[in-house]
């Protein structure tokens, strides 16, 4: 490729976590070089306001920070021989072009989709229309609290649902994933 022509896909980057261009890829196998094939990629996707976790209501969320979180995810991830890519962002259709764009790409998708958890149609098609395992995560455990965040409309596309085990949720997410996708599993029993 010439000097000045830009690249196939943008820089990836997440910047002050808003999604920029694209996802942000955060980790790495460590003896990956260039000439190795790529790894599996799992692409963690947070939702609107989740960029202030840490910041407010610790005593429903904690106090550790989105990239706190991400970076467990990450550690875990490792471990099973797996990079993790993050996009968080507070546009709903940024999230959903973020799963178009993981489909072929990303093994599996970890969802935290804030708010959007209770009303974002686009996002169930967006995530129903993507071929791995979904796994929907919440810090909270939605169905303790208000009426309102009972429903989630992503519950039936995706996988499985870790909710309630605050920041260690991101560990579970990330060693669910790799159980669901250990040969022998079917990773969704609907296909
Ligand atoms: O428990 C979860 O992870 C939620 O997905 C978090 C969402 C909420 O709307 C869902 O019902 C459950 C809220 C994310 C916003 O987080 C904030 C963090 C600090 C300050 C304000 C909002």
């Amino acid at each position: 490729m010439a000097p000045h022509e830009p690249p196939a896909r943008p820089e990836l980057t997440v910047v002050a976590g808003s999604l920029e261009s694209g996802p942000e890829r955060v980790g790495r196998r460590p003896d990956e070089g260039p000439e190795d094939l790529p790894v599996a990629v799992v692409l963690f996707l947070s939702g609107p306001n989740l960029s202030l976790l840490g910041q407010r209501q610790p005593e429903i969320y904690g106090r550790d920070t989105l990239a706190d979180h991400i970076a467990t995810a990450t550690a875990a991830a490792a471990e099973h021989g797996m990079a993790v890519e993050h996009v968080q962002s507070d546009y709903e259709g940024a999230l959903v072009e973020a799963v178009h764009e993981a489909r072929g790409r990303a093994v599996a998708i970890v969802v935290n989709p804030g708010a959007l958890t209770h009303y974002s149609w686009s996002l169930h098609d967006a995530l129903a229309a993507f071929d791995g395992p979904v796994v929907e995560l919440h810090l909270s455990q939605p169905r303790r609290r208000e009426a309102w965040r009972h429903q989630s409309v992503v519950t039936p596309v995706a996988t499985g649902v870790i909710a309630g085990f605050g920041g260690e949720g991101y560990r579970l997410a990330a060693e669910a994933v790799a159980a669901l996708l250990r040969p022998g599993r079917h990773a969704r029993s609907d296909r």
